[in-house]
């Protein structure tokens, strides 16, 4: 019942009553409302604005916009929860921004999110938007949460304000170069990257530990994230004759390189890391994507902890996740988490809580090291067998789910 109306109308029935004893007809009067002072205050509700940022244009717009439904559903899910924090009833609202995977419009979004007002950030999706957008939040205090940069040197600045909720390059490289010449039994590697933080930095990670495990290197040849044709460093690779190629770059580059390396003759075994181990690159490479053996930083979806609630709804709304949409859905609610735990909405009191976090997402479980990378990380190896990306194993991470599996063998 409406707390308002109520001692009106009891007021009223109380006239009524002393008026049919004192036996005089006349129409009952209903009193007037009582002040609204003295009612109940009702709740105040402030707007929360979050910042997203992932390219949503250009060749991997695929991945911008699978990360920004991830965080969009989070924003719904947690208005849904009226949450108060504060004694407010808070709204959350995502503001996203597109910084086409290029720095420096990276650094121009990221001062308008600041400008705007946001209470933290979620982004950027390449490591090369993420770090230089990363001085400009972290001068203006504001947490920011990367779902997809393993760059490691976002987390190597020492800025308080970066925060990852996936593994890194050094673990990623780590287990793909060790992969690569220890299950695969490959002599030799050729190494390609795109030149980008994300791409080249992984690519010499892997190169780091394939040698140390005994392989050589035979090539080390690079593109660029917008290239399309790989015709010619394909075949100065070819006649290198590697029992592996490894390439440290996204999906859109994979795709067709892939296609490319079939047309060309060449049968190395290929393996990519996370931004390459998609649907879409099944989808750009067709056949040619068959016994792609590629890695990601995280557990795989099926077996994401808490995550079948969240891959129902996420694809009944969106369709298919394709790579990190489950991470930037808890970078939100960590921040959400964060706030609810300082009793604030305001960076500079709930930013303290972000380095505390102990948060059951739908990825596992969420806590950060000292420099803000998530501690227990876990890197999956999959195969790409009839279209689909098929568990190899996951080394790392609390929950750590072993799909054992039979190594793929190092293809000519
Ligand atoms: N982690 C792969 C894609 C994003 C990036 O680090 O650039």
């Amino acid at each position: 019942m409406n707390q308002l109306r109520m001692p009106g109308v009891l007021i009223a029935l109380a006239a009524s009553v002393a008026l049919i004893g004192c036996g005089k007809k006349e129409e009952p009067k209903v009193a007037a409302a009582p002040a609204a002072a003295a009612a109940p205050a009702a709740q105040e509700e402030i707007v929360v604005k979050i910042g997203h940022v992932a390219p949503l244009t250009g060749p991997i717009a695929h991945l911008g916009k699978d990360n920004e439904n991830g965080a969009r559903l989070a924003v719904e899910d947690a208005n849904a929860e009226k949450i108060v924090i504060d004694g407010k009833s808070v709204k959350f609202e995502l503001l996203g921004e597109d910084d086409q995977a290029d720095p420096k419009t990276g650094t121009v979004v990221a001062q308008k999110l600041v400008d705007a007002k946001v209470a933290g950030v979620v982004g950027h999706l390449n490591s090369g938007t993420t770090i230089p957008a990363s001085s400009i939040y972290n001068q203006a205090g504001l947490p920011q949460i990367s779902p997809s940069a393993t760059n490691p040197k976002y987390t190597q600045q020492g800025f308080n304000t970066a925060f990852r909720v996936m593994a890194n390059d050094v673990q990623q490289g780590s287990v793909v170069g060790t992969y690569a010449a220890k299950d695969l039994g490959a002599k030799t590697i050729a190494i390609i990257d795109d030149r980008t933080a994300y791409g080249q930095g992984l690519a010499d990670e892997v190169e780091k530990a394939a040698v140390a495990n005994g392989a050589k290197v035979v090539a080390r040849e690079f593109t660029n994230d917008k290239a399309i044709d790989f015709k010619a460093i394909l075949t100065k690779i070819k006649a290198t004759n590697p029992d592996v190629i490894f390439l440290g770059g996204m999906d859109a580059v994979g795709g067709p390189m892939l296609k490319q390396m079939k047309e060309l003759g060449i049968t190395a075994q290929f393996t990519t890391g996370d931004g390459g181990c998609s649907p879409e690159l099944i989808k750009l490479a067709g056949d040619a994507s068959e016994g792609v053996i590629c890695t990601q930083a995280g557990l795989p979806a099926d077996k994401l902890p808490n995550g079948q609630k969240f891959l129902a709804e996420f694809t009944s709304k969106y369709g298919p996740i394709q790579i990190y949409s489950p991470y930037s859905y808890d970078a939100v609610m960590v921040l959400i988490d964060s706030m609810k735990r300082a009793h604030s909405v305001d960076p500079a009191k709930y930013l303290p809580e972000v380095g505390k976090t102990s948060y059951d997402g739908v990825t596992g479980k969420i806590e950060f090291d000292e420099k803000g990378d998530i501690k227990n990380g876990a890197i999956t190896v999959f195969e790409i067998k009839d279209g689909k990306l098929v568990t190899l194993k996951t080394e790392g991470g609390a929950m750590a789910a072993a799909a054992p599996a039979a190594p793929a063998e190092a293809k000519k």
